[in-house]
C-alpha cells in the first residue's frame, strides 16, 4: 500500500510542538536539523514535568509510594522501548546516555574483554565518529585491526568487498543503519547474516533509523542495536542499547557502583540481573519517562506513516534541488530523509548562516564523519534532515534561502 502525505496531518502535528510556533529573524521557524536532534512535543515535556512535580524519587531504592511509582515508570519505559523495536525481552534494553555511550559500553565491556591480537573489527567508511573512535582505540589496546567496508561511487556500501573482508579473524562488524551524512540506508539484515556466518557479532548504530522507520530487532537479527532518545522526540540524556541476552550475560559491567550489584563485601562484588547490571548509579528517570511518551507519540502516528512522509519529502527535495544551479547532492538517490549538499563557492557554514536569516535551521560541517568527507574530497556539506513535522513548503523555503545565498555570494 502506498502511503501519501495526506495521511499525516502535519498541521495538527505541528500544534503539538510549541517551539515550531517560534519565529526566527522574523520568519517562521523551518526546523530541518533533525538528524542532529529533534524537537519535543508538549506531551513529552508535560510527562517529565509531571514526574518532577508529583512522583520524583530514586528508583530501586526507596520502599515508599514515590519510590515505587518512580520505579514502575522507569521499568515501564524499558518495556515501551522493547515493544517499540520488538526486542525479545525488556531485560535486553539498557538505558545509556546516548548512542555514543552505548558504543563505548560495547567497546569497553565487549571489545576489551573478547578481542585479542590479530582479531579484526569491520566498520564502514560512512561511520560516525561515535563508532570510529571507540573501535580505533580498542583496536590499539587489544592488538586487533580495524578494516573498512568501502563506499561505492553511488554512496552505498560495497557489499561484495564486505564479503571479501570477512574471515575467521572477523570478530565484530559495526555499521550504521542509516548514514547521518549521506542518508544511505544500509542492508543491515544481510550485513548481520554475513557476519554471523563467520561467528562474528554485528552491532547496528540505529541513531538515524530507529526514529524514522519501523524496526524489528529480531528480524534484523543484529546482536546489538543502539540509538538516542533526543533524535526521536525524546529528551537528551537518554539512549538505548539493546543486546542479545547471552552476550549481555557474558560481558562484564561497563560502569561499577550502586544499583548494578547483587552482593558486595569488602573484598568482592557480584552483579545485578539484566538490564540493571549495565545501569550503574542513579539513572535518567525523568528522561526515561519522557522517552516512553515520545515512543507513544510516534506509535500513535505510526512508524510506516512517518517513513512514508519522509520519503515523500526527500523525493520532493531531490526534485527541487536538482533544478538549482551549482548545487551538488551527496549520497544515493534512494535514501532516508537526509539531504547532504554543497553549493559551489559557498562554505556550508556560511550557507547555514544565511539560511538562518530565513528562519531555516540546517547543519553545516563534517557531521562527525571526517574520514567520509575526506574520501568525498570535501571538508563538509550542508544538510537538511526531515521529520514528521516538516512539509513541502519547508523545502520551498530552503530553496528560496539557497537562491538568496547565491545572490549574496555572486
Ligand atoms: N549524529 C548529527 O548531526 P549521540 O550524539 O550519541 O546522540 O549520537 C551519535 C550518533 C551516532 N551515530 C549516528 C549515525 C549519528 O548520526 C549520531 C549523531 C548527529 O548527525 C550529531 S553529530
Amino acid at each position: 500500500m502506498s502511503l501519501t502525505l495526506q495521511q499525516l496531518n502535519v498541521e495538527k502535528i505541528k500544534q503539538d510542538f510549541p517551539i515550531l510556533q517560534r519565529k526566527i529573524n522574523g520568519k517562521r521557524l523551518v526546523y530541518v536539523d533533525n538528524a542532529a536532534t529533534t524537537q519535543k512535543p508538549s506531551s513529552v515535556l508535560k510527562a517529565m514535568d509531571r514526574y518532577y512535580l508529583f512522583f520524583n524519587a530514586n528508583v530501586h531504592r526507596s520502599p515508599n509510594t514515590l519510590g515505587e511509582e518512580a520505579t514502575i515508570a522507569y521499568e515501564n519505559a524499558h518495556k515501551a522501548v522493547a515493544q517499540f523495536i520488538n526486542a525479545r525481552s525488556w531485560q535486553e534494553v539498557i538505558f545509556t546516555k546516548n548512542t555514543t555511550e552505548g558504543m563505548n559500553l560495547l567497546a569497553y565491556a565487549y571489545g576489551m574483554n573478547f578481542l585479542k591480537q590479530g582479531d579484526e573489527i569491520i566498520l564502514s567508511e560512512m561511520e560516525h565518529h561515535s563508532s570510529l573512535v571507540p573501535w580505533q582505540q580498542i583496536a590499539k589496546r587489544t592488538g586487533a585491526k580495524v578494516k573498512y567496508i568501502p563506499l561505492l561511487d553511488d554512496g552505498t556500501l560495497d557489499m561484495k568487498a564486505y564479503q571479501k573482508l570477512l574471515s575467521s579473524k572477523t570478530k565484530i562488524v559495526c555499521v550504521c543503519h542509516v548514514s547521518n551524512a549521506l542518508g544511505t540506508i544500509n542492508d543491515v539484515k544481510t550485513i548481520a547474516k554475513y557476519a554471523h556466518e563467520q561467528q562474528a557479532i554485528c552491532i547496528v548504530d540505529g541513531a538515524q533509523s530507529v526514529p524514522h522507520m519501523k524496526i524489528d530487532v529480531q528480524d534484523l537479527d543484529c546482536d546489538f542495536l543502539l540509538f538516542s532518545g533526543h533524535k526521536m522526540l525524546g529528551p537528551t540524556g537518554i539512549g538505548v542499547l539493546v543486546g542479545k541476552k547471552d552476550l549481555l550475560e557474558k560481558m562484564p559491567p561497563f560502569l561499577y557502583g550502586g544499583d548494578m550489584i547483587s552482593e558486595v563485601t569488602y573484598q568482592e562484588s557480584t552483579w545485578n540481573e539484566l538490564p540493571w547490571k549495565f545501569e550503574a548509579g542513579t539513572p535518567p528517570i525523568a528522561e526515561a519517562v519522557g522517552l516512553k511518551v515520545a515512543i507513544d507519540y510516534l506509535q500513535k502516528i505510526g512508524m510506516e506513516q512517518i517513513h512514508a512522509h519522509e520519503q515523500e519529502l526527500i523525493h520532493y527535495a531531490q526534485e527541487v534541488f536538482s533544478t538549482l544551479k551549482d548545487v551538488t547532492m551527496y549520497g544515493p538517490e534512494k535514501k532516508a530523509g537526509i539531504l547532504s549538499f554543497t553549493v559551489k563557492g559557498i562554505h556550508p557554514h556560511d550557507l547555514a548562516s544565511i539560511l538562518d536569516r530565513h528562519g531555516v535551521m540546517i547543519r553545516g560541517g563534517h557531521h562527525c564523519a571526517m574520514p567520509l568527507m575526506k574520501k568525498l574530497g570535501i571538508t563538509g556539506t550542508a544538510r537538511a534532515s526531515f521529520y514528521l513535522y516538516n512539509t513541502k513548503e519547508d523545502i520551498d523555503k530552503i530553496k528560496e534561502a539557497i537562491l538568496d545565498a547565491q545572490r549574496i555570494f555572486k
